[in-house]
């Protein structure tokens, strides 16, 4: 299996949700009973109504302006994880000529839900990172590349945070418009900002040059803008639809 992207998690999610009997569309329906939370009216007060017995009549309409709200569904396995963008994408077995490998190990690193294993995978983030700082024709000005070395473990120190693949946010800064703040703070770069990543922020770019040239001003970018709306200013901070 590829690469498992948020609209395949979401529609697991909602089928598993009707299987597992959150909500269940599974129990029998009796016509004309009374609604309960995991009962709604819907398709109910659709089916029978005639001239003579109009919706209306049915005995339990009363209740069906205040339908309840279903029970959360019980989470089966994990399937996928949301840290930083591009990290697996880019760098874990980005270049395996073989793509079964590369799938069986992407789908590893997605399933795994246990931070203190993360580590195993600075290795292979190794070989992905010195792959894109060649890009400009200069090596070791990758972020946090170690500059007194020329081999692959010059990479380690960015290798090992990358691999701890979760946005790190410091909540007593007062400002935040920087993506990886904490991160970059913590190579050495020094960077006053709360970090994470804001919705507006063009994190391609940002990712690209962080790991081409080591530069913070996204000047290496995909040719895609971000896009011209700002982000919201409440839950859950999208902007409006185009
Ligand atoms: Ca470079
Ligand atoms: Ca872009």
């Amino acid at each position: 299996m590829g690469k498992v992207n948020l609209s395949m998690v979401l529609a697991v999610w909602v089928w598993a949700s009707v299987l597992s009997g959150c909500g269940s569309v599974t129990t029998p329906r009796v016509v004309g009973a009374a609604d309960t939370a995991s009962t709604p009216d819907t398709a109910e007060d659709a089916e029978t109504d005639t001239a003579a017995d109009p919706d209306t009549a049915e005995p339990d309409d009363a209740a069906d302006s205040t339908p309840g709200t279903p029970a959360m569904p019980v989470l089966g396995a994990q399937l996928d994880r949301a840290g930083r963008p591009l990290v697996k994408e880019l760098l874990f077995h980005a270049f395996d000529p073989y793509a079964a490998g590369r799938d069986a190990a992407r789908d590893g690193w997605d399933r795994n839900g246990d931070p203190a294993s993360w580590t195993a995978y600075a290795s292979e983030l190794v070989q992905g990172l010195s792959v894109f700082d060649s890009i400009d024709t200069v090596c070791g000005n990758q972020l946090a590349a170690d500059t007194a070395q020329v081999a692959p473990s010059r990479y380690s120190a960015l290798a090992s945070l990358l691999a701890d693949d979760r946005l790190v946010v410091d909540t007593a800064a007062e400002s935040c418009g920087v993506y990886m703040a904490v991160e970059l703070n913590a190579v050495g770069t020094a960077t006053p900002d709360c970090g994470g990543r804001r919705l507006d922020v063009d994190v391609v770019d940002a990712t690209y040059t962080l790991l081409i040239t080591g530069g913070l001003d996204s000047s290496v970018g995909d040719g895609v803008a971000a896009g011209a709306e700002a982000a919201g200013t409440t839950f859950p901070y999208l902007a409006p639809p185009l």
